[in-house]
């Protein structure tokens, strides 16, 4: 199989979750969009130890606990590395969010998404997330990063 690279993204939801912390990605990868917090795990660590740093380090909050809610997979044109993505969202965190040298965050009402600044697979799989559903998706994209060309979605029971 090709070769793929395992990323985390969480989403820091308020009581009684109508609202989601997201970032504005400052640099790298996905610059000027906003998401969720996340990064490459790293090899001595599990995803959801990836997730929790990666969160720390992009907004300063400490969480206490994560909850699996999706794989991603992304496949861009002319890359042969497939990006593996397991999102999280956090109910139980601590400290008061701050902007770091990677991301700008702003709570958003979770039906209010920023799609238009968002990747455009968001839109596709938010819904699944925000009715506490779990979900599985596959996601080929032009090289442009921004036209997708096939998906496959799906709900699942366990992840
Ligand atoms: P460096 O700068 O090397 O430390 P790192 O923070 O480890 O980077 P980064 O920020 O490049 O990694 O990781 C990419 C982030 O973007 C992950 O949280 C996954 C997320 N991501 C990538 N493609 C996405 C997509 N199509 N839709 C989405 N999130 C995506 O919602
Ligand atoms: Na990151
Ligand atoms: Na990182």
């Amino acid at each position: 199989s090709k070769p793929h690279r395992l990323f985390t993204l969480i989403f820091p939801l308020n009581p009684p979750q109508t609202q989601v912390l997201l970032g504005l990605k400052k640099r790298g990868f996905g610059q000027n969009k906003y998401n969720g917090f996340g990064g490459k795990v790293e090899p001595q660590e599990s995803i959801s130890q990836g997730a929790i740093r990666e969160l720390t380090e992009e907004s300063c909050l400490r969480a206490r606990s994560v909850n699996k809610r999706g794989v991603l997979f992304f496949y861009f044109e002319n890359d042969p590395v497939t990006m593996e993505v397991h999102v999280f969202d956090t109910v139980e965190y601590e400290g008061e969010w701050e902007e770091t040298e990677e991301m700008a965050p702003k709570w958003f009402g979770v039906g209010d998404m920023p799609f238009d600044r968002m990747w455009k697979d968001d839109e596709r799989w938010w819904p699944m997330f925000i009715r506490g559903k779990k979900f599985v998706g596959r996601f080929w994209f032009l090289e442009d990063q921004v036209t997708i060309v096939r998906e496959e979605l799906a709900e699942v029971d366990s992840l």
